[in-house]
């Protein structure tokens, strides 16, 4: 497909119908899908009559439902299930995306409108565990994708090419502590790269999901990843999304943290362009990052709480965290460490979701204390 924004090729692909081998792809998934015990979102709000509905439907970009759906038809252990193939998919789509939104984000309706930007008063968060018993790390991450570009399942190799070129010559002008280096992943040796994903700066490869999405395709083409000299500051280049602007660093600094990834990101949107609905605030790949996009965790040992690994997600649902492994999500919590940010990203602003992510922890470690 060209790579043009609005040229013919994509005004056809919009007019032309869903073809046959598609439809009968959704059928058998549809099938698979509502006679399993699948714990997905998808699951929960793909009735029939939805499904029926947006089958025959087709993005500008040439995206259908089955781009939409893939991934939670091939992983029935989703929790989620759905991306979004392109900016379009999330109207065009939207009577599947905002159920899902709505039980994902805690309640954002179709009717409610994510607020807009206001990162707020970093030196506010202070240092979550000045003592360093229980926080090891504090990172803040949010994601961007560049406007005009659609998603990965519908990106070709050359629009993965340009998206890396676009963001590299954004690197170049950042200054001071967060001037530094891109790594491409092409080319990048396996200990190297290996060393990396273990500290937990870049980003594994093989993700079941993101695979069953078609979001590793001409992989390792276009990804990357930009690192500060003191690798505090960092950019993951067109993994799950075109961008994930991260600030991370030992201990529980949560103000210093987010006070880099503020000054980050205001650097870099002064270069780039960045795909935001109104509606629903900043677009990106997984429905699960729009709006805000943030997510602000804490690497930390908390014994007492984490003994009851189902409890302790309990506890953590009470101040709306979520609760992930080591490595990231789906993965385990190795030697007792956890991964603990806010879960919504919607209806609130990044100042809000910072400030729900630090008096839950802030909580946690209290009730750890207490225990
Ligand atoms: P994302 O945060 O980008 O959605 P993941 O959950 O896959 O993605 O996490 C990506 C990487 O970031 C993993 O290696 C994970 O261990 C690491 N990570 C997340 N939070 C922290 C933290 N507070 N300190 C150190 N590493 C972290
Ligand atoms: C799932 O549904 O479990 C996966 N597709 C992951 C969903 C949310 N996480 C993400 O985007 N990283």
């Amino acid at each position: 497909m060209c790579d043009k924004r609005l040229c013919s090729c994509r005004k056809k692909s919009a007019a032309m119908a869903v073809d046959p081998a598609t439809l009968e792809k959704l059928e058998e998934g549809y099938d698979l899908l509502s006679t399993s015990n699948s714990p997905s979102l998808l699951k929960k709000y793909l009735t029939r009559e939805i499904f029926d509905q947006l089958k025959k439907r087709k993005t500008s970009y040439g995206s259908t439902l089955l781009h939409v759906i893939q991934s939670g038809l091939k992983n029935l252990d989703s929790g989620v299930g759905i991306y979004a193939p392109d900016p379009e998919a999330y109207t065009l789509f939207a009577e599947l995306f905002d159920p899902i939104i709505e039980d994902y984000h805690g309640g954002f309706t179709s009717k409610d409108i994510h607020p807009l930007p206001d990162w707020g008063s970093p030196a506010d968060m202070g240092n979550l565990d000045p003592s360093g018993e229980y926080v090891i790390s504090t990172r803040v991450r949010t994601g961007r994708s560049l406007a005009d570009f659609p998603f990965n399942p519908s990106m070709t190799e050359s629009q993965y090419e340009e998206i890396q070129t676009q963001v590299v010559e954004a690197f170049g002008k950042l200054e001071g502590e967060l001037k530094g280096q891109y790594y491409p992943l092409t080319g990048m040796q396996k200990d190297v790269q290996k060393k990396l994903i273990d500290d937990h700066f870049l980003f594994k490869e093989g993700d079941r999901f993101l695979q069953a999405a078609e979001a590793c395709k001409y992989w390792p083409t276009g990804r990357g990843i930009y690192l500060n000299d003191a690798k505090t500051f960092l950019v993951w280049c067109n993994e799950e999304d075109h961008l994930r602007i991260i600030s991370m660093q030992e201990g529980g600094d949560l103000g210093e943290v987010y006070e880099r990834l503020v000054r980050a990101v205001t650097s870099l949107e002064r270069k780039l362009t960045f795909s935001r609905n109104e509606r629903i605030g900043y677009l990106n790949f997984c429905p699960t990052n729009l709006g805000n996009a943030v997510r602000a965790s804490v690497h930390a040992k908390l014994p007492k709480l984490s003994a009851n690994l189902k409890k302790f997600e309990e506890i953590a649902g009470m101040y709306n965290l979520q609760v992930r492994g080591t490595r990231g999500e789906h993965e385990e919590g190795e030697g007792g460490v956890f991964d603990i940010s806010n879960k919504r990203r919607m209806g609130l602003t990044e100042y809000e979701a910072l400030i729900e992510m630090r008096n839950g922890v802030l909580e946690m470690i209290r009730l750890e204390k207490e225990s």
